[in-house]
């Protein structure tokens, strides 16, 4: 054991099959087996989020954090962020998973003004990019903390005061070149304090164009500087704004097609963002998918009995399923990936806790997959959902979808046809045949 070894006594984790009890492998993630024509590695493009997983020390509203960081080991924040930065590669490779995301400021702590905080970040992205090198994990996507900081409580891009916009842009300016410098395949905006606590005090319009404007100088640096990756937006309904603009995935594909960002930005779907805006996991996902929008998954859940976003790791697996149907029907999510946007419980203490929390997300999503996969082949889901629209594939059905009716002509076949027997929705047969291949 080497003294700079930050998980002691944990090796490498290894696939191990389903009836292994080793806490410490993986029952169904097995990385090199190919599902649908690709292996699960590819399906899945799992990241670790470094805020939950190294920087936060698991503080509630009620009490402070119950994490040990050992890698805090200096009076110098820079210092820390290089052990921090050991630390997380070393659980990337121990977990042998191959993707991680961060915000600029859970890398490098922020300086005393811009030039200062540019160069802190920028000394932290030279050693990650050295760390990336050495073991091959790579970043899925990079963004800008801006929602921590006092300056940003009235918001970034829409507060009202144009200096704090200004600040926001140049965090977002050094994120990018943090993102292309890591060969970063996507770039995050979540919008956490765009938004606002009351009307009263509020230009909405303003606000939103604002945003769009920011979004699009953004997009025009990262392209200017060659980042070729996609621009992603993850919408969230509140907390920690009363009402955040960028709502769930509906209203951001509204806001995108009328800020003209649609060539550039995708959506980075989050499960329990879209259960706090009472949508399902998987409508926010179809939601995207369908418009050919979906970008990335921060995959999390919440939790039935409270109403905000606890990110959880997932472990639903009638969520998965639901999720990978989609994502098998749909093609999958590269150049995004499934982003472990969750936190340890605040009484998880034990450095292992961190694993177990990992390896039952991966393993879930890997047994979702090969359930989705199972009924996609050997199940009547399809038939039976297409069967419902069969009266619309031919005949007048297909001139009313191809807009040639006119509201009179309806008119007309209705008065003509008569009453239409009841067609029943199935739904208890699809959910039962569903459950059967969930073994
Ligand atoms: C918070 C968000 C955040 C983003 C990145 O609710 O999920 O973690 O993913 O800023
Ligand atoms: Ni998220
Ligand atoms: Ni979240």
């Amino acid at each position: 054991m080497s003294t700079n070894e930050y998980f002691p006594g944990i090796n490498k984790i290894e696939y191990e099959g389903p009836e292994s009890d080793n806490p410490l492998a993986f029952t169904h993630y097995d990385e090199d087996r190919v599902v649908a024509g690709k292996t699960m590695k590819d399906h899945f493009r799992f990241a670790v989020a470094y805020w939950h997983s190294f920087c936060n020390e698991n503080s509630d509203p009620f009490g402070v954090g119950t994490r040990q960081f050992p890698w805090d080991k200096s009076s110098d924040p820079i210092d820390n962020a290089k052990f921090r930065l050991d630390a997380a590669f070393e659980f990337f490779t121990k977990l042998g998973i191959p993707y991680y995301c961060f915000h600029d400021r859970d890398l490098a702590p922020e300086g005393s003004n811009v030039a200062e905080s540019e160069k802190n970040l920028a000394e932290l992205v030279e050693l990650a990019k050295q760390k990336q090198q050495e073991t091959g994990v790579k970043l899925l996507w990079g963004t800008a903390n801006l929602f921590t900081h006092p300056r940003y409580m009235n918001g970034a891009a829409t507060n009202p005061d144009f200096r704090v916009i200004t600040h926001a842009a140049a965090q977002v300016k050094a994120a990018l070149d943090a993102t292309v410098e890591l060969n970063g395949e996507n770039y995050v905006f979540w919008g956490g304090r765009e938004g606002y606590m009351h009307l009263f005090n509020t230009d909405m319009k303003r606000e939103l164009d604002n945003m769009g404007t920011f979004l699009r100088a953004a997009r025009d640096y990262g392209r200017k500087i060659g980042f070729e990756g996609t621009f992603l937006i993850e919408p969230k309904p509140m907390e920690p704004t009363k009402h955040q603009y960028d709502f769930d995935a509906a209203t951001v594909i509204g806001f995108l097609h009328e800020q003209d960002l649609l060539d550039d930005f995708k959506l980075n779907v989050e499960a329990n963002h879209a259960t706090l805006a009472s949508h399902s996991f998987a409508h926010d996902v179809m939601l995207a998918a369908q418009s050919g929008l979906l970008g990335s998954i921060d995959a999390n859940r919440g939790d039935n009995q409270n109403g905000w976003d606890t990110d959880y790791f997932p472990t639903n697996l009638y969520d998965a399923v639901e999720v990978m149907l989609i994502l098998l029907e749909y093609g999958g999510l590269a150049p995004g990936g499934l982003n472990f946007d969750a936190k340890l419980r605040r009484n998880s203490t034990d450095p292992e806790d961190l694993f177990h929390a990992h390896i039952g997300g991966m393993d879930t999503f890997a047994r979702g997959l090969l359930i989705a996969e199972d009924i996609l082949n050997n199940s009547d889901y399809k038939k039976l959902r297409h069967g419902r629209y069969t009266s619309l594939d031919e005949g007048k059905g297909k001139a009313f979808e191809n807009g040639k009716l006119s509201l009179e002509e309806l008119r007309d076949i209705a008065a003509k046809s008569g009453e239409p027997e009841l067609q029943s929705g199935k739904q208890e047969l699809l959910e039962n045949m569903i459950n059967r291949f969930i073994r």
